[in-house]
């Protein structure tokens, strides 16, 4: 043994790496193995930090961003140099784009050789084409710096707005080695990794005039404002001033949807007349149509909340902007707001509420219908029923129909359990979300599929049985894209482009790796085979059959796709 002054241990690169991310509290890697990184899983593992192992890296890094959103904590996406390192690329820059933090860790070739190109095995510069994709790249070339590099890699992907960071670890630096306790001194905590950034106060109480001087106000939470976890105070504060809300998708459950003073019923109603809108955390992208157009009526007058000053005025004017992080400005919001109190009008209150009415009585009757096959109401039904009695579970969701149909018929009760496309409306986060939400939470998983959207990640089956975790997967199987009715229009012998294998059994396939199938083809068969799964706590799949001519092209998105002269007249 030796002390600390004359050491002749000596550690390296594969345990400095580990050692730094446990230094800083991470206990979780989401990755998939090979040369040069296998031994950094291993080890890893030797010490005491979990690795889900996945099938395929986009997976694992959907898995690491889902769990940073749910934290404030990077998920760390561990994988292989170039096919590896592209493959997760895809979720580190879906990352970037939702603001989740995320570190994607990737092992790279010989530098000497990539930079001559003189063909090393995988190679590819990695660290210039994630740039464009991520929030900072940076690359570790010496075991020293260790230390500081992964604290850096924090430090980006957490503080400010989140987003992917990308930290490229050469094969070489893994195998480098160093005096044991000189590594040990390289290891940086970082203090204050998502520091509070305090509103000025003159844009506060510019924001809360603004508001005062409105006759229709609204406020829209974005997943920014999930993700704060400042939840007590954002509920204070739309309580506190009576003003109607909209939750974007992944902000629902910030309140619970069965708030009086959520708005989403009456949508298009409340963002054509609303005149002053407050942001919290929300975008004006395409989700919000850009806040002008036939969508928002007359021009609005716009509060906006966020902790990134370059979102302001990106797409239309912010009459009063409020820069900081969201917690922050919601309290200063709110005690601002107690000092001289609100109160909307009633009239706009009552409008609200009678679109809400009008709305729900319409809804209420499609989900009381019990056609056969099921269509998307009657299964979403049977589902909402059976996740109404458990508030605590995580949703996953994506698909077209499926999804626009889940959002607003699930309800959520509780915030940062909903996971869904978000900002790009992707495919494929699906089974890389289920994972990702069960290991942090712990809590059981359901995940609402379209049978496209499931296929992109379907192999995860495989991982969810692996580490036996509490996910169902609900296959809303319509044998295609958006439905499964299309036909080749030059009568050949292929199915049109939107069609899949007919009457599939997506139930078997999880049979396969030990999980639990079932096939429902009715309403109560989905209702009974849910509630079984959830009590069992095991990986399950239900196969879900719904009607093929129930979905409409993109869902509700129809209009975005470019229209073909030739084709649609
Ligand atoms: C990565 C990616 N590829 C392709 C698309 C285009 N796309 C949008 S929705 C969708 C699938 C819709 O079908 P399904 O999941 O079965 O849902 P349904 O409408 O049938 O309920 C596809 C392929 C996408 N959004 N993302
Ligand atoms: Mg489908």
């Amino acid at each position: 043994m030796t002390n600390d002054n004359q050491s002749t241990d000596v550690t390296d690169g594969f345990h400095l790496v580990i050692d730094a991310l446990k230094h800083n509290d991470i206990d979780t890697i989401f990755g998939l193995v090979g040369i040069p990184i296998t031994d950094l899983a291993r080890l890893a593992q030797a010490e005491g930090m979990r690795f889900i192992g996945f099938r395929h890296e986009q997976n694992a890094g959907n898995a690491a961003a889902i769990a940073g959103y749910m934290t404030q904590k990077p998920g760390i996406c561990l994988t292989v140099s170039a096919p590896g390192f592209l493959n997760g690329l895809t979720a580190l820059a879906n990352a970037t784009t939702n603001c989740f933090p995320m570190i994607l860790i990737s092992g790279s070739s010989e530098r000497e050789i990539v930079d001559l190109q003189q063909g090393d095995y995988e190679e590819m510069d990695q660290l210039n084409i994630a740039k464009p994709f991520a929030k900072a790249s940076y690359r570790i070339n010496h075991a020293a710096d260790i230390g500081i590099g992964v604290a850096r890699a924090i430090r980006a992907a957490v503080s400010g707005r989140p987003g992917g960071v990308y930290l490229d670890l050469p094969a070489k630096l893994l195998s480098q080695t160093m005096d044991s306790a000189a590594g040990k001194k390289s290891l940086v905590r970082v203090v204050d990794a998502v520091p509070r950034q305090l509103p000025a106060p003159e844009s506060v109480a510019r924001a809360l005039d603004l508001l005062k001087s409105a006759k229709r106000p609204l406020i829209i939470l974005g997943k920014g404002a999930a993700y704060a976890q400042a939840d007590a105070d954002i509920r204070a504060f739309v309580e506190h001033s009576g003003i109607p809300y909209l939750p974007m998708s992944m902000a629902k459950g910030l309140l619970p949807d069965t708030h009086a003073q959520s708005a989403s019923a009456a949508r298009s109603y409340v963002l054509a007349e609303a005149d002053v809108v407050m942001l919290v955390g929300a975008r004006l992208n395409w989700l919000l149509a850009h806040g002008k157009g036939k969508t928002w009526g007359a021009p609005k007058r716009f509060i906006q909340i966020d902790i990134s000053p370059t979102e302001i005025d990106s797409n239309v004017a912010i009459e009063a902007p409020v820069i900081g992080d969201i917690g922050s400005c919601i309290a200063a919001l709110l005690n601002g707001l107690k000092s001289s109190p609100l109160k909307p009008d009633a009239e706009w209150v009552a409008a609200i509420q009678s679109r809400k009415d009008k709305n729900s009585a319409k809804m209420a009757q499609l989900l009381d219908s019990k056609p056969s096959p099921m269509n998307f109401h009657s299964a979403l039904r049977a589902i909402r029923d059976v996740l109404k009695t458990r508030p605590d579970i995580n949703v996953v969701n994506e698909g077209a129909n499926t999804l626009d149909f889940a959002r607003s018929i699930i309800d959520m009760q509780q915030p940062r359990k909903r996971f869904d496309s978000g900002t790009w409306g992707i495919m494929g986060i699906g089974m890389g979300y289920a994972v990702g939400a069960a290991v942090t939470s712990g809590l059981p998983v359901v995940a609402i599929e379209g049978d496209s959207a499931f296929g992109f990640s379907g192999m995860e089956l495989e991982t969810i049985c692996r580490y036996r975790l509490p996910v169902t997967t609900i296959i809303f199987n319509n044998n295609g894209v958006y439905r499964g009715t299309d036909v080749n229009p030059s009568g050949g012998a292929d199915v049109a482009p939107t069609v899949f294998v007919k009457g599939a059994r997506y139930d078997k396939m999880i049979e396969a790796f030990g999980g639990i199938g079932y096939h429902a083809t009715t309403a109560s068969d989905l209702s009974s085979a849910l509630r079984e799964a959830i009590a069992a706590g095991k990986p399950a799949l239900i196969n879900a059959v719904i009607d093929e001519s129930a979905g409409t092209e993109s869902g509700r998105l129809t209009n975005l796709n470019p229209a073909t002269a030739a084709h649609k007249k």
